[in-house]
């Protein structure tokens, strides 16, 4: 063994640490655990950096760079002799969370290139990299009434969908954003198949159930939590729902419809409601700021909470603006958050430009890296430098991201004038039309169950589209502007359908989590309401979160929650945040039939 005497020591020591030391054949497993960690940080960093590289620079050349890098990972970090030792070291009974924990990723990171089927983990590879070029390299194109057709960036339609105040711009926008569908969807099958099938090597029942894994639940339960959660949120999102049909049938002077029309709601997916409440336009408080300024003052909010400013290198290597529309270069235009050495290389991709919504994009990327930064520390091996779940990673964000839109910290930075007269429901209710209560159906329901049974079932290739619009319809009350057949392929307009995949619970549980943690800051460490609390110059607050942070996956995430907010996960602080609102719907919508199936 290689490097013998030194990992030895390191695993004494992280061993002495972490209370980990036991009789039997621990020095065995912490010397293979060490070795295997300093194995794993090289073969990512080598990933990662060949994946950035891939992502930022779209092309043939990039993309077999990083073939290359993850066939060397899956060759390395898959190969049969270590899933078979990590088996058997996790039949021991007397292991401590970190060691099994340690183990189970051991087995993760295999169960995603597994060697042991080295020709489909080859395929799966390759089919991965192809997708991602198809899915960046595609132009996307727009025509407008009385307009010749023209070439659009993904930021464009984005806002040409919420902006356009005609409703047959928005479906020029809308039907723009579908038109990648079809060139994806074979490619989307291939990689359904492939993923099944190395799922299946590492005994799950399908990908879906493997990515799951992950949180120790099955993919039932999974589904179970996401209907307990639908089950909360549904009477406010009814009541929401009806309020907004009226207020947008009214707006364009036509009759109240039963399901919302996909080309009325300003965003591709119905995810989000902006541009709906009069008198709030949230755009136009940063339409005079530099993409830079949107950056440099989510870094602010970080700072001002007492956490590190970002290293030299964030600045130096991230890739954070929107390109130029004549740039040969294409990048991934979804914002993304990176973690190359698992140390302190941490960058973002973005495509930002001076809008509200990237402003809030800004704070839940630097959530992403301040949690990179505080996990990297000795005490976390490398393996378990990540969050205490998946929804824990996306909830620090999201969580600044709230605070950020607090109407009390958009005063302190001056962009809302101190004189100005808000009406808090009026702010409340933009809130919900932008946060979880229009997100949390789509998440919960939409995405995690298309995704389910497209894994589990596995779903028939002419079931794609019916199954997704069924389900847009049934959790969203949302219809699209005409029959979409089975020649479309919409729910692959959605980018993690192709590269982030079957995880997209991860945001409706961070949704859940982060109210939950918001309400015990807001009683115990603010004393304030939550609906008007920010955290902006509140270092307590930054030191709470930076002890959350710092263990990365080395804590049970469900002891974690218990500790940090004295109860388990649950919907009620989120329910409670919104319930003035829900009042003021129901008075509103007295007389409404609210219900849309
Ligand atoms: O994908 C993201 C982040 C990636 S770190 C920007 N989000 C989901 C989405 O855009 O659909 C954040 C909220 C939901
Ligand atoms: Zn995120």
């Amino acid at each position: 063994m290689r490097l013998l005497l030194p990992i030895l020591l390191v695993a004494l020591v992280l061993s002495a640490l972490t209370g980990c030391l036991n009789e039997n054949n621990d020095n065995e497993l912490d010397v293979f655990l060490a070795e295997y960690d300093v194995l794993y940080r090289d073969l990512w960093q080598l990933a990662e950096g060949a994946r950035w590289d891939a992502n930022t620079t779209i092309g043939d050349a990039t993309s077999a760079a990083r073939i290359a890098a993850e066939k060397e990972f899956a060759e390395k970090l898959g190969n049969a002799e270590l899933i078979l030792q990590a088996q058997e070291y996790l039949k021991q009974g007397d292991l401590c969370f970190k060691q099994r924990k340690q183990l189970e990723y051991v087995l993760l990171n295999a169960a995603k290139f597994p060697g042991t089927i080295p020709e489909t983990t080859s395929a799966l590879i390759e089919a991965e990299a192809a997708q991602n070029e198809r899915l960046y390299s595609f132009e996307f194109t727009v025509d407008l009434p009385g307009a010749a057709t023209r070439t659009v960036s993904s930021n464009e339609i984005s806002v040409g969908l919420s902006d356009s105040p005609d409703l047959a711009s928005r479906l020029a926008w809308w039907e723009s954003s579908k038109t990648i569908g079809p060139s994806l969807r074979d490619g989307l099958v291939e990689l359904r198949d492939l993923r099944n099938e190395t799922a299946a090597s590492m005994g799950h029942s399908s990908f879906f159930a493997l990515e799951v894994s992950e949180y120790g639940m099955t993919s039932q339960e999974m589904i179970d939590l996401m209907d307990k959660v639908l089950v909360g949120i549904m009477p406010l999102y009814r009541q929401l729902h009806c309020w907004v049909r009226h207020e947008l049938a009214a707006r364009w002077d036509v009759p109240v419809p039963r399901k919302l029309p996909a080309h009325w709601i300003g965003n591709k997916w119905s995810q989000a409601w902006p541009g709906i409440v009069e008198g709030i336009d949230l755009d136009a408080l940063v339409a005079d700021k530099s993409p830079q300024w949107l950056i440099t003052q989510a870094e602010r909010y970080y700072t001002s909470m007492g956490f590190p400013a970002l290293p030299t290198g964030f600045w130096e290597k991230s890739d954070l603006y929107a390109l130029a529309p004549d740039s040969e270069r294409k990048k991934n235009t979804h914002a993304s958050a990176w973690h190359i050495d698992l140390d302190q290389d941490v960058r973002s991709l973005m495509s930002v430009e001076p809008t509200f919504d990237w402003l809030q994009t800004t704070h839940h990327e630097l959530g992403h890296v301040y949690y990179y930064l505080m996990y990297s520390n000795p005490d976390v091996p490398f393996v378990l430098r990540t969050g205490a779940n998946r929804a824990f990673h996306e909830g620090v964000g999201t969580l600044i991201e709230l605070v950020s839109s607090q109407t009390s910290y958009l005063r302190m930075i001056g962009l809302l004038d101190e004189s100005e007269d808000i009406d808090q429901i009026q702010w409340l209710l933009n809130q919900a039309l932008l946060g979880p209560v229009t997100f949390l159906p789509f998440a919960c329901g939409t995405m995690t169950h298309w995704e389910h049974d497209f894994y589990e079932e596995p779903l028939a290739v002419d079931e794609m589209n019916t199954r997704w619009w069924r389900y847009v319809g049934e959790f969203q009350g949302v219809e699209p502007p005409s029959p979409r057949g089975a020649d479309w392929c919409d729910p692959a307009t959605k980018t993690h359908i192709s590269d982030d995949p079957a995880q997209y619970y991860d945001y409706a549980l961070s949704s859940v989590i982060l109210h939950q943690l918001h309400d015990h800051i807001c009683r115990e460490i603010l004393h304030e309401t939550p609906q008007t609390a920010t955290y902006y110059e509140r270092p307590e607050v930054g030191a709470y979160l930076a002890e959350l942070l710092k263990p990365g996956a080395t804590r049970d995430w469900r002891e974690l929650m218990v500790e940090a907010t004295g109860a388990p996960l649950s919907s009620r602080a989120m329910l409670e945040y919104y319930q003035p609102l829900r009042e003021w719907l129901e008075e509103q919508n007295a007389g409404r039939d609210v219900g849309f199936d």
